[in-house]
């Protein structure tokens, strides 16, 4: 399955992500090249819709603490419910959907997160950090949210210019 990343302003990212109702070898496809293609373009996590598949499907890899991002650290969660939610901390985030931005946005801490893994297994788990943060982040998209739409109305609007320009400047340079 060839997979490549939707960038913003592409319409696409605002679609609603359908619940998986089958845990087939089409889904299992699914998350297996959405791996590759995350690593490649170093990032550390993915929904499905950012890979033009409107599926509650997201893959997370957290790097360890010299970086690293061993396979076996691999979280792919199905269907995620977000069932609780407590403190606030705020971190500078990334999209592989929105390159060369990052911007300071503030969550939830604490957070507790029912899905389903590959096989349809219902899993339950409780993260805080760089990984709530991360599955925060995943799940917004399934729901058609960006990071950027967390912006202030004035710095969403300097982002619009500032992102015009990088575009421009990557056409002028293909
Ligand atoms: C904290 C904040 C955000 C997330 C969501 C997952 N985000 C990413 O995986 C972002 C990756 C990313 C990677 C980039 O590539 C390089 O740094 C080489 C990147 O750079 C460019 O676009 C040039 C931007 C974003 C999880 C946790
Ligand atoms: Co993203």
């Amino acid at each position: 399955m060839k997979l490549t990343i939707v960038e913003y302003p592409n319409k696409k990212l605002k679609e609603k992500s359908l619940r998986v109702e089958k845990f087939d070898s089409e889904l299992h496809d699914l998350l297996d090249a959405m791996y590759p293609i995350m690593m490649e373009s170093n990032g550390i996590g993915l929904a499905a819709i950012q890979v033009a598949h409107a599926k509650q499907v997201l893959i997370l890899n957290i790097p360890e603490e010299d970086g690293e991002q061993p396979y076996e650290n691999l979280l792919e969660m199905i269907n995620p419910v977000i069932t609780h939610k407590s403190g606030t901390t705020t971190y500078q985030e990334g999209c592989l959907s929105v390159p060369q931005f990052y911007e300071d946005i503030t969550r939830y801490e604490n957070i507790t997160v029912n899905y389903q893994d590959r096989d349809g297994n219902t899993k339950t788990l409780e993260a805080d950090g760089l990984l709530s943060i991360a599955i925060q982040h995943e799940v917004d998209h399934l729901n058609g949210i960006l990071f950027i739409d967390k912006l202030s109305y004035s710095r969403r609007k300097k982002f619009e210019k500032e992102y015009k320009k990088l575009q421009k400047e990557k056409k002028r340079s293909s």
